[in-house]
């Protein structure tokens, strides 16, 4: 099995999976300028996360990718069990985490050609992004203030997703959004063994090879 990445991207929480869990997974660093990368001949939709299975099956998106690989491990604490309502929840953070952080948010601040073909218009579509950004992260923030992380008080496959976002935001200049509960979040996902090697494993590609393809790690 092969998960495709590209380093920073949000294929860092499948990344991050493929550590907590330690499976046998080959991680293949991509470039998502570079239009001969590997993962757009594999993925329809030219985009990292994805998942290659040894039968040449391909999944797509962090909502599938991250249960998928938690079910590999039956029982595990990152995710719940079939019928849970614990799993739902997990799930719907996967959602919303994915349609209105993700898409609904970043996507305009990063992306805002795809908005609009004015370059000139381009601080606006951003600014708008970060607006969205503050109301989408809103209720997050309100909802970790009595929790430790988003569902059931232990790490699942969702706080591995929503840290991808934060990171971003910590990373991002004139900080879009500053929140203490996030903030004392953040920095509990941070220190997660998985996340500390995953970041590494991200960064020391990063470093050697801005325009990384196609390369190996574990
Ligand atoms: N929300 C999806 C979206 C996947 C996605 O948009 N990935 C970005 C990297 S963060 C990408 O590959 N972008 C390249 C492009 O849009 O051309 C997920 O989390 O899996």
């Amino acid at each position: 099995m092969k998960l495709f990445i590209a380093p920073g991207a949000c294929s860092f929480a499948s990344h991050v999976l493929v550590h907590e869990l330690g499976l046998p997974i080959e991680v293949v660093t991509v470039s998502l300028t570079d239009p001969q990368s590997l993962h757009k001949q594999i993925n329809p939709f030219g985009r990292v996360p994805a998942l290659l299975l040894d039968d040449g099956t391909v999944i797509t998106e962090n909502t599938a990718i991250l249960p998928f690989l938690a079910d590999l491990k039956p029982g595990t604490p990152l995710f719940a069990p079939a019928g849970s309502v614990e799993r739902a929840q997990i799930q719907s953070w996967l959602g919303y985490l994915s349609s209105e952080v993700h898409t609904g948010s970043f996507r305009p601040i990063n992306r805002p050609g795809r908005y609009h073909a004015d370059v000139a218009q381009h601080d606006q579509v951003r600014a708008s992004g970060i607006a969205l950004l503050s109301q989408a992260l809103a209720p997050i923030a309100a909802h970790l203030q009595t929790r430790t992380w988003l569902v059931g008080e232990r790490f699942t496959i969702a706080d591995a997703y929503l840290g991808v976002f934060l990171g971003w935001i910590a990373r991002a200049p004139g900080q879009p959004f500053k929140d203490n509960t996030l903030d004392a979040y953040f920095l509990r996902y941070q220190q997660r063994p998985a996340v500390i090697a995953a970041f590494e494993a991200e960064a020391v590609l990063l470093h050697t090879d801005t325009g990384a393809n196609n390369k190996t790690s574990k």
